[in-house]
């Protein structure tokens, strides 16, 4: 049997951050037990972060960033540097590496911004063994919410205390993620997943949105029965009891929910998505902001994976023939792809993400962030598309049972 690996976006993501030569990448390979990261006393041996995957029991699948060194010097160095501070986006939780106990401006400098990103910190002072902290700013970190851990990688001291205090404050982090769909549906109740097998749809497999609410689906112990658009009605008809919940790819909307009686509640995966990864108010809030666009304004699609785009494509064609429907006129729109993300949003009057499958919540939020800060209302495609055909309050209406997170 082949066990299948957990993807990037589904991977609690934790980045090592500090200044050259204070043992980021010999941290990395004490964590994992292995030799995966080139160590050396020559300060810029790491250049571009490099990534881990792992298991970490009882946490589950995370994936071990490297860095290179904060005070990276040089034109290749600043060129480091942005690539460095970019990966920070994807961090849920940052080990801030110290050395020998000392601690300088970049420490501080590098602490703030983890504030302002609000990513929980693990400030690891590393070779322990030559040097310890001051133990009045150990204090000082610790009255300020910050893990302080002290570490040796030539004598394997504080490692696992190290493993302990990650797993303690991922956990806190994670448990702040709504699930994706089973508190929707009461545990023993059905669920309806609406798979269209069309010509956009992976050869062979599902995508993740999919395989991911079957999953959880399962864990709340709800039936969960998938079906093509096609076979809804029959499904439905040979169900002897209504379904608790129909969840159907978005743009399948419009013909699902003539289908789906309307005391049954019906949403989207990529609105499920918009919830799981998290602002999904403020997510609502950009999809209304739809009805303030005029033609000739500037929209920009994101889309978190690279696939090659296929005829009548959802983020190239459909969405903005949608959108230019509802508006009754042309808008301009720019697509971007992968982690490809515009530093200036000011040209535009709109973003509409896609379910963002592929990236982890953290490197959505961040997103989100963003464009908070441009003043850039920001949705999803399901809750974009739900808006443009009319069924924007349907698709919502799950949510709003009361216990539900959001
Ligand atoms: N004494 C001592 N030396 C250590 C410890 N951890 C790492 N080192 C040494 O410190 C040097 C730098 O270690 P690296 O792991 O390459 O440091 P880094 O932070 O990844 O460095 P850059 O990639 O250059 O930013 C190497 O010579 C390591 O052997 C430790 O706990 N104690
Ligand atoms: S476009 Fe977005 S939601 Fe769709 S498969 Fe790619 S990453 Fe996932
Ligand atoms: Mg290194």
């Amino acid at each position: 049997m082949v066990k299948q690996t957990a993807t990037r976006g589904f991977r609690f993501h934790i980045g090592l951050y500090g200044r050259r030569n204070v043992g980021k990448s010999s941290l990395v390979n004490a964590l994992t037990r292995q030799d995966v990261a080139i160590v050396s006393d020559t300060p810029g041996t790491t250049t571009d972060p490099v990534s881990k995957p792992m298991e970490l029991q009882p946490l589950g699948p995370v994936v071990l960033i490297d860095t290179a060194g904060l005070d990276d010097t040089g034109d290749l160095g600043s060129l480091r540097m942005k690539r460095t501070r970019a990966m920070l986006d994807r961090c849920e939780l940052v080990l801030l590496v110290a050395a020998a106990g000392m601690w300088t401006q970049d420490e501080d400098d590098l602490l703030a911004e983890l504030k302002t990103r609000n990513v929980p910190v693990v400030v690891v002072f590393n070779q322990s063994d030559l040097g310890q902290p001051d133990p009045d700013r150990v204090k000082a970190l610790t009255q300020q919410g910050v893990y302080c851990v002290e570490t040796s990688t030539l004598n394997g001291q504080g490692i696992e205390n190290l493993r302990l205090t990650i797993i303690e404050a991922a956990t806190k982090n994670k448990t702040q993620a709504p699930p994706l769909v089973r508190d929707l549906v009461p545990a023993g109740e059905t669920a309806v997943l609406v798979v269209p097998i069309d010509k956009e749809a992976p050869v062979g497999r599902l995508i993740l949105p999919q395989v991911n609410a079957i999953r959880d689906l399962l864990d709340g112990d709800t039936i969960c029965l998938v079906v093509k658009e096609t076979q809804l009605e029959s499904a439905l008809e040979n169900l002897r009891k209504k379904p608790a919940l129909v969840v159907t790819d978005s743009q399948a909307f419009a013909e699902v929910q003539k289908i789906v009686p309307a005391d049954v509640p019906m949403t989207g995966f990529s609105v499920l998505m918009a919830r799981h990864r998290g602002q999904f108010q403020t997510q609502v809030a950009g999809a209304r902001a739809i009805a303030n666009l005029q033609p000739g304004d500037r929209v920009l699609v994101a889309e978190s994976c690279t696939h090659h785009p296929v005829k009548d494509d959802i983020g190239r064609e459909k969405l903005p023939r949608w959108l230019n429907n509802k508006i009754g006129g042309e808008l301009i729109f720019d697509v971007v792809q992968g982690h490809d993300f515009p530093e200036d949003l000011s040209t535009y009057k709109l973003v509409i993400h896609c379910g963002g499958c592929t990236m982890n919540r953290q490197e959505i939020q961040s997103r989100l962030g963003h464009c908070q800060r441009a003043e850039t209302p920001a949705t999803n495609y399901g809750l974009a598309i739900a808006f443009c055909l009319g069924i924007f309050d349907r698709a919502l209406e799950p949510f709003e049972t009361p216990g539900v997170l959001l």
